[in-house]
């Protein structure tokens, strides 16, 4: 059952296509302040609670205070409160569980047994919302239930499952063939090069610097002779430029953010000074789509939108402020506390509240203030782009992820997870977020692997490399200034290579358990405790995920690790792909056809302690399932999806049947009964 209570007056934020007609009864659950904004509610003893999507901390978001408010935040950690996505969906897991969705677009927080560690108390700057209250048998069916209201996922074409490799500092066509020749010389696949700010003319959207990538179309064309995609990047902010078009237009055509005295709005990005297009606008996102095609005609199949929380480095109002503070702590003898003061003070001036309250969206016939729709500014930008490609590529898929999203947002494109480091602590934020982020919508998303912001070192590239084999949105992203990070910098060129080809293998299974996930709301990583409702352990495990219907991941997130702990719900098969070299001093090695050494061994249920070296990548066959294996290939292009060789687990069954899915990658005819085909395990 799924409930909608309206309060005061929302704003149409697009989460729900079809919304149920609204109930006039007491909202069930939680305590309602009079004023609308606060609603509290008492948790149980264990009672977990999940959600949340993009945002930090555990699969069980107990014990902290989240906000969601659209936040750029490259330093996040422990103590960070929003993240750059804003997905306010709930499950509490009580005795008779229920989910809740506050469909709410500006600053909402949910402190979930943190003030209080037996309450949750969520509130909002004004009452204007709609919140859905959905029961079911258990968090899993109440998941399922809000994915299929808020309506069908992203689905990429089949190349944005490829590796994809990226970093801030590839500049021009010389950098990117660089990467590609120590692609080809080292023998690892790849799909896809991201192509960075830099590429631009100045920083201008739409635009391409000839300088750097002289005779685009055709090097656009070259790389995909070569099976090989460039996805520039798109920032939510258009240089203010006179004869720049895009500039021109917008500004002749009234398309860019107003201030109160009806003057655009000006924020300092890496442009230089910029207008942020109205994307709440239809007319607008028209507009701004369409400019996507100049990049299309030129070969471009894939994006990635980015500052586009939005992200502002400062505004002429907050320079100017900061301007007038700087100059009255040196007007007089500077003290100590003026001296400090100085140091926050530029910091304070990005992504300021301020700012954010001093600009209009004009759409749906009102004319709202930024803060209070904040959430969903990327959101549309994303819908922009996809609404022009769906115009003009009615029957192809194109490449999009965005950085900054809403509920809603998942099914115009996928999200990577913004500027994280390259510290082990987020290769495990990166584990715990894939199964908050499925229950939200977001299938295809992912984190930049091996870490942005930071240097990464070789183990922590590989560990992560080993998880990101796992995630749709597969990158190695890394920021400008930091140790390169291709995952030929390294040495043990064999690990990396086994693991990339790794994926290539697992391509066939990823795929069909994505495609399932998406046609059918299901969650493709999923919390042990959604397979296992009825194990009391299984609910405390934060570390391991299901994936998919045959797998469950134990991935090692520890420098110096040798192996780790796992709890084994049922009996499994545990298989580790092993190297060459280990493969000759091991007992009972097997080989897939094409000669890939691992190991397997049947572990029964309980707990148990496993062996996992730096170069070797583990998962886990449920009883009586299956998991296909693809012949190695160096992209997308070239996998051959009838090469299946089946790994399985029969655990005691005659025959273990398996439910494929493939097409060809890139039309839309999801259900044809074609693209579905039966795999069977024989034993024997
Ligand atoms: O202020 O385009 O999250 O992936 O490399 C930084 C440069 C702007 C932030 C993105 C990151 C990208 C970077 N961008």
């Amino acid at each position: 059952m799924i409930a909608r209570y309206t309060f005061g007056t929302p704003v149409e934020t697009g989460a729900v296509p079809t919304k149920p007609a609204a109930l006039s009864t007491a909202l069930p659950f939680f305590e309602r302040t009079a004023d609308g904004q606060k609603y509290t509610l008492s948790l149980g003893k264990d009672e977990i609670v999940y959600g949340l999507g993009e945002q930090i901390r555990g699969i069980n978001k107990r014990g902290w205070s989240y906000t969601s408010f659209c936040a750029d935040n490259p330093h996040h950690e422990e103590g960070t409160h929003s993240l750059y996505g804003a997905h306010n969906f709930i499950v509490f897991d009580r005795e008779k569980p229920f989910g809740v969705f506050f469909d709410y677009p500006g600053e909402m927080t949910f402190d979930i047994g943190c003030s209080d560690p037996n309450a949750c108390i969520i509130t909002a700057k004004t009452p204007d919302m709609d919140v859905y209250i959905l029961d079911g048998e258990t968090p899993y069916a109440i998941v399922k239930s809000f994915r299929r209201l808020i309506g069908q996922s992203y689905i990429p074409p089949l190349f944005g499952f490829g590796f994809q490799q990226s970093r801030w500092g590839y500049k021009c066509k010389e950098d990117v063939e660089k990467v590609l020749e120590a692609y080809t010389a080292y023998d690892l696949p790849l799909d896809n090069v991201c192509l960075d700010i830099d590429y631009m003319d100045n920083y201008k959207d739409f635009t391409v610097s000839t300088d750097r990538f002289p005779d685009f179309k055709d090097y656009v064309a070259e790389k995909r002779e070569e099976n090989i995609h460039l996805i520039p990047i798109i920032d939510a902010g258009v240089k203010i430029e006179e004869g720049y078009d895009v500039y021109d237009e917008g500004k002749e055509n009234g398309y860019f953010c107003k201030k109160e005295d009806g003057t655009d709005f000006v924020a300092g990005v890496w442009p230089g000074r910029t207008h942020f297009p109205d994307f709440l606008d239809p007319t607008v996102r028209k507009w701004f789509g369409e400019k996507y095609y100049r990049l299309t005609e030129a070969g471009i199949d894939g994006f990635w939108n980015d500052m586009n929380e939005p992200a502002m480095f400062y505004s002429d109002e907050g320079l100017e402020r900061a301007k007038q503070q700087i100059q009255a702590v040196f007007s007089k003898e500077i003290d100590i506390k003026g001296f400090f003061a100085l140091g926050g003070l530029m910091n304070s001036i990005s992504n300021s509240p301020a700012d954010y309250a001093a600009f209009y969206h004009e759409f749906d016939g009102i004319r709202a203030r930024h803060d209070t729709i904040h959430n969903l500014f990327g959101y549309n930008m994303t819908k922009a782009a996809a609404e022009a490609f769906e115009r003009k590529y009615p029957d192809r898929r194109l490449l999009l992820y965005s950085r900054a999203s809403y509920i809603g947002a998942h099914r115009y494109g996928g999200i990577w997870t913004g500027d994280n480091m390259s510290w082990w602590s987020h290769l495990l934020l990166n584990i715990k977020m894939m199964p908050s982020l499925n229950m939200c919508g977001f299938l295809y998303s992912g984190a930049d692997l091996g870490g942005f912001g930071a240097d990464t070192s070789g183990d922590l590239l590989l560990r992560w490399l080993q998880f990101g084999i796992f995630t749709p949105l597969m990158r190695d992203h890394s920021a400008l200034g930091t140790l390169d990070q291709e995952p030929y910098r390294f040495g043990n060129i064999d690990a990396f290579r086994r693991t990339l080809q790794l994926r290539y293998r697992l391509m066939g299974y990823i795929y069909s358990e994505f495609m399932k996930a998406a046609l059918e709301d299901e969650c493709l990583f999923r919390p042990l405790a959604f397979d296992y409702p009825e194990d009391a352990f299984a609910k405390r495990v934060e570390d391991q995920l299901m994936f998919g219907e045959s797998l469950m991941l134990a991935p090692i997130y520890e420098q110096n690790a040798k192996g780790r702990y796992v709890y084994l719900p049922e009996d499994m098969l545990f298989i580790k792909f092993i190297s060459f070299e280990t493969a000759q001093s091991e007992r009972n090695v097997e080989y897939l056809e094409d000669g890939t050494p691992f190991v397997k061994q049947p572990l029964p249920a309980g707990h148990t302690y496993i062996d996992v070296a730096l170069d070797e990548v583990p998962l886990f066959i449920r009883p009586g399932k299956l998991l296909p294996l693809l012949r190695p290939a160096n992209n997308t292009a070239e996998l051959d999806f009838s090469s299946t060789e089946l790994l399985a687990y029969p655990h005691g069954a005659k025959e273990v049947a398996y439910r494929y899915y493939t097409d060809d990658g890139v039309s839309k005819d999801y259900s044809s009964p074609s693209n579905f085909k039966t795999l069977i395990y024989t034993k024997g």
